[in-house]
Formats: C-alpha cells, sequence, structure tokens
C-alpha cells in the first residue's frame, strides 16, 4: 500500500450550525470555528471536515445547495472563511469540505431555470422524465419516505429526487453538467483546502429505463437503494471526476458510501482507488435494519465486535478506512453501542479505545471527546430533521403505536447528534449567547468541555492521552500501519487485538471488557508496559501481569500494553 501523508493523522467533523456561535442568533458560524481551534489542535486534531456551509435553503441541513460558491450568510461570509482556511494553516491543519453533488437545492438557479423551460438546457441539468398514463415514472421510494418523483409543473413531466423533494438529482449524463461540478470542485481546491468528504456520491449513476423494483413496503413503493444491487459502471464516473479534479490536486477524499458490492473495496479505496478513504459504517448498518428506525436492531456486543474485526480484516491490505463511531447522521455512539451498565465515563474511555486505535483513520464528531449522549424529546415536534419526521410516519404506518415510533426516534434522530456542542454549563451551554436554533441536551449542564478540562480523568482528558499516544513517535508506526491481528475472539464480550508491525516487530495489544463481569486473560509472551489504563490502573496491572502472567479487567475496563 503506498504512504499517504493523511494516515497517521486524526480527523473531527464539525457540524457548522451546532458548533460555536459568536453573534447570538443560535446558529454555529466559521467565527465560532475560528475561536475553537486552538481547543481543537490541543485536542490533537489534524484534519477537520465542514459539514455543508453553502448558501442554502436548510430542507436538509445545508445537504440541500442552491450556491456552490457562497458561504451561508448564518455562517458568515468568504472572507470568514478564507481566515478559517488560513488559521488552520498556521496551525498546521488541513479542511476538507463537504461536496454534494448527487443532488443540489430547488432554490439553485439551475432548477429555476429548468422549471422556467422544462425542455430547455437546465432541464438537461436534472433527470426530468415523461410520467407513464399520467403517473410518476417507477415505484422508487426516497431516502427520505414517499415517491423520488415530483410533477414540473404545466408539463406531463416529473423530476427525480432521491432524497427530498427539494433536493433535486443532478443528471450526470450530461457533460455540461459535469463540466459545471468540476469547475466548483477545482475552484475550492485552488482556495487551498484538502479535499472533500462526498456526499451520497453512490447515487449519481442512474439507469436509463428506471425500471420498477418490487414492491418492499408497506407503501407499496420500492427504496431506491435497491437498484444499486445491479449497479454498473459507476466506477466510470468516479474515475472521470477524479481525472478532472482531485488528481489534479492530490487531493485528499473521503467517499460516503453506502451499499458498495463487496468486491469493489480495491476499485473504491485501494492504490490508486477512486477515492483516498472511505467511511466504514459497518458497525452501524449492523443496528440499522432494511424497513427503517422502529426495525432497528440490538445486537450483542460479539455480533457487534465480530462485525468490526470482519471489515478490519477485509479493508487491511486494501485500503485505509475512516473509522467513525458517530456522526451527524447517526445517534451518539455512546448511547447506542454502549451496554447499559457501561453507560458511564469508563464506558466511553472504553468505547473510545477500541475505535480509535483500530486500523483506519479515526473520525471524531464533535462532543464525542466529551462523551455527548442522545437526546430524548417528548414530541415529534420537537424534532427539526426531515429524516426523523419521515420515520415517525413510516413506524405508524406500519402500524407501531405512538409511543413505539417516538422510541425509535429518540433511539435513531438524527437529531440526537445535532444538538449544540456543550461548552461549558452556563446558559446557552456556552454555544450562544441567544436561543439555540435547536434546543441543548438538557445534561449540558454535566456534560460539558470545561469540567471536562478540570479534571484530568475526564473523557475529555482521556481522549487527549488516547490521541497522543496513537501520535507518539515511538509507537505511530505501529498504532498507523500495524496488522490489525484479533484475539480471545471466542470470549464473547471481550473486544481485543493487537497492532504488530512487519516494520519494526512492535505488537501492541488492546484489550477491553464489554461485559458486566471480570474476566482473567492469560497473557502469551512478556509484556513490557501498560501504555493506556481507562481507569488510571497502569501500574496495578503491569504488577499484577508482572506476578502472575494475566490481566485482569473489570467491567467496562480497557487497557494497551505493549
Ligand atoms: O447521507 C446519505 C445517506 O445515505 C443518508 O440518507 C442516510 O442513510 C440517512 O441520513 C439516514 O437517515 C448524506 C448526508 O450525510 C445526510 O446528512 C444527507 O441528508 C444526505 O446525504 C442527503 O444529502
Ligand atoms: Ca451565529
Amino acid at each position: 500500500m503506498k504512504r499517504k501523508w493523511w494516515h497517521d493523522k486524526i480527523a473531527y467533523q464539525i457540524y457548522p450550525k451546532s458548533f460555536m456561535d459568536t453573534n447570538g442568533d443560535g446558529i454555529g458560524d466559521l467565527k465560532g470555528v475560528i475561536s475553537k481551534l486552538d481547543y481543537l489542535k490541543e485536542l490533537g486534531i489534524d484534519i477537520i471536515w465542514l459539514s455543508p456551509i453553502y448558501q442554502s435553503p436548510f430542507v436538509d441541513q445545508g445537504y440541500d445547495i442552491s450556491d456552490y460558491y457562497s458561504i451561508g450568510k448564518e455562517f458568515g461570509t468568504m472572507e470568514d472563511f478564507d481566515e478559517l482556511l488560513a488559521e488552520t494553516k498556521k496551525r498546521g491543519m488541513y479542511v476538507l469540505m463537504d461536496l454534494v453533488v448527487n443532488h443540489c437545492s430547488d432554490q439553485h438557479e439551475w432548477f429555476k431555470k429548468a422549471l422556467a423551460d422544462p425542455y430547455g438546457e437546465y432541464a438537461g441539468y436534472f433527470h426530468f422524465v415523461k410520467g407513464k398514463e399520467g403517473k410518476v415514472p417507477n415505484n422508487w421510494r426516497s431516502y427520505f419516505g414517499g415517491s423520488v418523483w415530483e410533477p414540473v409543473p404545466g408539463t406531463d413531466l416529473f423530476y427525480l429526487h432521491l432524497f427530498a423533494k427539494e433536493q433535486p438529482d443532478l443528471n450526470w449524463e450530461n457533460p455540461k453538467l459535469r463540466e459545471e461540478i468540476y469547475r466548483m470542485i477545482n475552484w475550492w481546491l485552488e482556495k487551498g483546502i484538502a479535499g472533500f468528504r462526498i456526499d451520497a456520491i453512490i447515487n449519481i449513476k442512474k439507469e436509463p429505463d428506471f425500471a420498477s423494483l418490487s414492491p418492499d413496503g408497506p407503501d407499496g413503493l420500492a427504496a431506491c437503494t435497491r437498484r444499486l444491487k445491479k449497479m454498473e459502471g459507476l466506477g466510470e464516473y468516479f474515475e472521470d471526476i477524479k481525472r478532472h479534479t482531485f488528481a489534479k490536486y492530490d487531493a485528499m477524499t473521503v467517499a460516503e458510501v453506502f451499499n458498495m458490492k463487496e468486491d469493489e473495496l480495491a476499485d473504491f479505496i485501494g492504490d490508486d482507488g477512486h477515492f483516498s478513504t472511505m467511511f466504514d459504517f459497518s458497525a452501524h448498518t449492523l443496528m440499522q435494519g432494511e424497513e427503517g428506525w422502529y426495525r432497528s436492531r440490538k445486537p450483542s456486543i460479539k455480533e457487534w465486535r465480530d462485525t468490526i474485526f470482519a471489515s478490519q480484516q477485509r479493508i487491511q491490505g486494501v485500503g485505509f478506512a475512516a473509522n467513525i463511531i458517530e456522526n451527524h447522521d447517526e445517534p451518539r455512539g455512546v448511547s447506542r453501542f454502549l451496554p447499559e451498565y457501561a453507560k458511564n465515563e469508563a464506558g466511553k474511555k472504553m468505547l473510545a479505545t477500541t475505535s480509535l486505535l483500530l486500523y483506519g483513520l479515526p473520525f471524531l464528531y464533535q462532543g464525542q471527546e466529551i462523551g455527548m449522549t442522545n437526546c430524548r424529546r417528548e414530541d415529534i415536534a420537537e424534532y427539526d430533521d426531515i429524516s426523523t419526521k419521515d420515520q415517525y410516519q413510516e413506524a405508524l404506518m406500519a402500524g407501531c403505536t405512538e409511543e413505539k415510533a417516538m422510541e425509535a426516534c429518540m433511539e435513531n434522530s438524527r437529531d440526537n447528534a445535532r444538538t449544540p456542542m456543550q461548552w461549558n454549563a452556563g446558559p446557552g451551554a456556552g454555544f450562544t449567547d441567544g436561543t439555540p436554533w435547536l434546543a441543548l441536551n438538557p445534561n449540558y449542564t454535566k456534560i460539558n468541555v470545561e469540567e471536562q478540562e478540570r479534571r484530568s480523568d475526564s473523557v475529555l482528558s482521556y481522549y487527549k492521552a488516547l490521541i497522543a499516544l496513537k501520535k507518539n513517535p515511538e509507537y505511530k508506526e505501529t498504532l498507523t500501519y500495524g496488522r490489525f491481528v484479533p484475539d480471545f475472539e471466542e470470549r464473547d464480550t471481550i473486544f481485543a487485538f493487537h497492532r504488530i508491525s512487519d516494520e519494526n516487530g512492535q505488537d501492541i495489544f488492546v484489550a477491553a471488557n464489554y461485559g458486566k463481569e471480570r474476566q482473567t486473560l492469560p497473557l502469551s509472551g512478556g509484556r513490557a508496559k501498560v501504555l493506556l489504563s481507562n481507569m488510571g490502573r497502569e501500574e496495578e496491572r503491569m504488577e499484577e501481569i508482572r506476578r502472575t502472567g494475566c490481566l485482569t479487567l473489570d467491567s467496562c475496563e480497557a487497557v494497551v500494553l505493549l
């Protein structure tokens, strides 16, 4: 595998709307991001991914872009952006923008022009398709529920939207559209950003016949993702993008890919793959369940662990994936992956240990470093997220009670991760002097940065130590490129693995006890040192290993051994 500058880095996703507000309008802004760069630097962050900050009507929180060349006024100005870029460079940090080009906003001038002239040039930027006897062209269900088709007023045409109806899909078949997009990508790269996180990219190719699929829900529709099972020739689209843009700048690209065919991994992220890397969502899709949030699963610790292990083994040697616990689309990892008895600081540190030391690029999501949790809401009206509203309806349609439908939202809602960052215990959580656009998680009085900065045994302090360990010159080679080798797999609640370097022979052993009961693991070979302990038991465990050759792990205990 070719080595890349970003392999030994730590990345962090910022959801700008909820990160830091500096003008009291309740919406996070770029000046707010700038004001927290030192905080991020101190945490050990090198690469920042900014969720969309472009001009947008925010039907899908900025993933509906109405001008790719402007900063949304809520976030600030292009001058603010340039300042942010300059300030990151000063600190040796890198910025990734979010590239959302499967669709744009219905408020984009292209779409307005297309509606004004439905047989004209700009209609060709979208998928305007004739209906069948006045009905929609096919039976695909959009990601956010309902048909993917919406009538084009005054015609017998429909336009395609795989996401919300305010997010019309762009027609990648059209060379003019592709040219416009490439120009835009290069314009941003010219500015000096390091690259892009690439949104929903697997969806850009559409079948010419828009054939219906067999229905899979009570609405009589079929999930549009199902078409991807048979999709051929996507790679040509990706290669075309890469050739005209990313490759020219040696840009870093992080693809958001669901529904990839397994045997295509090397094409996607191998040496000279379509993208630099992609997120490993294996643990997340395991929980999801095909029929919607009301059918989401609660796999055992063993099933969850084995899924991650299988994924590690599939990826290593082929490419370098990006590992996440959570993001702006997923519930908080500590609420989702930790069993009830582990929903505490020790458990949160344990989850951090077994995630950040895996093979791959760790991608933290804002607030993860202080162990922010899901946020309970009493009423569906308290949610802002378009997907949550749809999932609530889907659950009711499938026969769930209102309680059950609310429960599904509380566990899975995208708003769980979108509540404002908890900086301190003061009013507005230090996020805003005004009224936050989305209500704070009330636990900000207990879980916040300021409180955790004061405490050496906090989750935040542990994240700093963990990241410092990963970057320590003595272990960096192993913790970056060392092989992932699972261990103690026969113990259902032990999450243990080695990182073994073929370069220097080092073998770093990571072990965590996700179970309720204490466990004792016999260690083979002499272990010289406890590099990290989530319970501050470095000395104690080392002494015990020397004496007995065994490692004892209490419930929620994690250690890293050399
Ligand atoms: O997500 C793509 C995606 O596949 C989502 O539909 C995901 O399955 C969904 O969030 C589950 O509720 C990306 C962005 O990350 C997401 O925020 C956007 O809403 C979406 O694309 C459309 O741009
Ligand atoms: Ca603001």
